[in-house]
């Protein structure tokens, strides 16, 4: 765990306002794991408009969310990992599509992406378990096309934060579909304010 200050404050001066977490693995594939139940939870079964229905132009719909965790899981987390251990610095990691999904998903149900998610989660998960990595791998670096240099802790912490992002994402888009019923509460529900 590590202390946060507020801003303007050191570690000598008091209010301690909270605390974060330092990576390790145990707590992150917490997370990873529960993903792709979160999400059948969440999606599986409801009718078309909570799913296919989005909050703007160009915005994503849940069912487009879906689509990008599974690109995600083909293309970048455990190719870009391999890639760190292997390679190191040498070999920047391929630049992610953020678009791939809405090839790759047409013609295809939720419940569809949602098990090929969970399959694909659940096959990266145990690949991830039989590295055995330790605290020196987590501090290996390999080179992201945008920022340089990453280290393999920051890429899976990355991972675990990806996925409540989206989580996030996804409570939102389906709690904006009611932005014009909820009348005057409107000024109660923060979710309705944020993008
Ligand atoms: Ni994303």
């Amino acid at each position: 765990m590590r202390k946060i200050f507020g801003k303007n404050q050191s570690a000598m001066s008091v209010e301690v306002r909270t605390q974060i977490m330092i990576f390790s693995l145990n707590p992150a594939t917490e997370i990873l794991s529960r993903t792709p139940s979160t999400l059948k939870a969440r999606l599986a079964g409801l009718s078309e408009p909570w799913i296919k229905n989005d909050e703007g132009p160009k915005m994503w719909s849940p069912y487009d969310v879906v689509g990008h965790l599974i690109h995600g899981e083909r293309t970048d987390w455990m190719p870009r990992l391999k890639i760190v251990l292997e390679l190191g610095e040498s070999r920047p990691f391929n630049p992610f599509d953020r678009f791939a999904q809405f090839e790759a998903s047409k013609g295809k149900s939720l419940n569809e992406l949602l098990e090929t998610f969970a399959t694909l989660r659940r096959q990266n998960l145990a690949t991830l378990k039989q590295l055995n990595l330790t605290d020196k791998h987590f501090k290996l670096k390999g080179t992201h096309p945008d920022f340089g240099p990453v280290t393999l802790e920051q890429l899976l912490a990355t991972w675990v934060v990806h996925d409540l992002d989206h989580i996030s994402q996804i409570t939102r888009v389906m709690a904006k579909q009611y932005l014009d019923e909820v009348g005057p509460w409107v000024s109660y529900l923060s979710i309705l304010k944020n993008k």
